[in-house]
């Protein structure tokens, strides 16, 4: 297959980094193999073999989910961490030094501001959040030492969006380095790179994966000197994916196109379900017309995901009764697997953030997170129904 690129997504998940090998005594596996070999053989002193030394500089099975990955995200160059967080440290130590300053979405998955708040702070490095649907108010929180400006989008757990090229346009003028998080649409539904980002981050957990049973994280970037500086900490760091994780995640993406259009159906129809019932005073998700960044949604991105979030009427009490008598629907962390999953971010994924931040942004009590999966939605309809009555 020459010139990869004029394929289409679906093509590239299933093909790039996996073309059969037809060289002198290859095999020409359809499926990349599992190179478990930490290291590698040489026949003369200063010339590695095919570039391999070591696997935590580079492995082939890691090295074909990196190339799959970039081609989906039209990206030059990627590479893979062993979690979603170990990524995002790995990005913030090559391209930041101690002083620098990061604006940041103030709705962000829990465990990235623990990160900035609990980890990077005591190196010195220094975070303020704004509200980033109001593309504004990232201009003014920029500060002379700002380097950096870190969005997800949509957000965790909120579903908030931010316009990507609006703020790429701004950290264009200003030099800073643009990061997004494309953890919950993948880059199926949407390419923050083709709007305007340097840098996507993702937990290869979450859709890549699509299994729940593979933990990793992902770095997408077309600048070389950035690739370089990532792939030179990567490798000191040591933070790598494994090339059994890698494998599970290349056999993961493999389906991606196909999960995701069923997860959106899924997440659609139970966004509506949820919006008509008496005992739910809100339903949030991009899909529908109800969301104040609809219309932001359509063009940026191809899609609106499988997650959504909605409050219930009444205490937080209310909300545990309610998500413990599920059947269907784990009542776990995490999203992005085919199975339905849900939780209560206050005293589950976002248990770390302030309660007065919680408030302040409106992760409220009895706000509950769906990671609508697979499943035939009747199913899931009705164990919301015998749950919520
Ligand atoms: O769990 P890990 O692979 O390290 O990824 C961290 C991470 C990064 N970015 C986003 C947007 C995420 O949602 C996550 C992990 N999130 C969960 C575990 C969760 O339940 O929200």
């Amino acid at each position: 297959m020459a010139n990869i690129k004029k394929y289409g997504f679906a093509t590239k998940a299933i093909h790039v980094g996996e073309q059969p090998d037809f060289r002198e005594g290859a095999t020409g596996d359809v499926v990349v193999p599992i190179h478990l070999s930490t290291t590698f053989a040489r026949k003369k002193v200063s010339e590695p073999t095919a570039g391999y030394e070591y696997t935590r500089s580079l492995n082939p099975t890691r090295k074909a989910l990196e190339s799959k990955l970039a081609s989906l995200e039209n990206a030059e160059y990627g590479l893979v961490f062993s979690s979603g967080l170990a990524a995002e440290s790995t990005v913030l130590l090559a391209l930041l030094n101690p002083g620098d300053h990061i604006v940041a979405f103030d709705d962000l998955y829990g465990g990235t501001k623990r990160l900035f708040n609990q980890v990077f702070s005591n190196f010195g490095f220094e975070v303020s959040y704004v509200d980033a649907t109001d593309t504004s108010l990232v201009e003014n929180g920029i500060k002379p030492n700002t380097k950096l400006v870190w969005i997800e989008s949509p957000s965790n757990p909120l579903l908030k969006l931010s316009d990507i090229k609006a703020i790429s346009e701004i950290t264009r003028k200003h030099g800073l380095i643009l990061v997004v998080d494309n953890t919950f649409l993948s880059p199926y539904f949407q390419k923050p790179l083709d709007l305007g980002a340097d840098v996507v981050v993702h937990s290869s957990t979450k859709y890549i994966g699509g299994h729940s049973d593979v933990l990793g994280g992902a770095v997408l970037v077309n600048n070389a000197t950035y690739y370089e500086r990532i792939q030179y900490h990567q490798n000191a760091i040591g933070a790598v994916l494994s090339p059994f994780d890698s494998y599970l995640t290349l056999r993961g993406i493999k389906t991606l196109a196909l999960r995701l259009e069923k997860h959106q159906e899924n997440a659609l129809k139970i966004a509506h379900y949820l919006a008509s019932h008496p005992k739910v005073s809100k339903v949030i998700y991009p899909g529908l017309e109800s969301h104040p960044q609809h219309e932001l949604a359509k063009t940026q991105a191809s899609g609106f995901g499988g997650v959504l979030s909605f409050e219930i009427k009444g205490t937080i009490t209310d909300a545990e009764h309610f998500l413990e008598k599920l059947t269907v629907f784990a009542l776990a962390e995490s999203l992005g697997g085919v199975e339905s999953l849900i939780e209560l971010p206050s005293i589950m994924t976002h248990s770390s953030v302030a309660k007065e931040i919680r408030d302040q942004i409106g992760i409220t009590d009895t706000l509950v997170r769906v990671s609508v999966g697979i499943e035939d939605v009747e199913d899931l309809i009705a164990d919301l129904a015998q749950a919520l009555e």
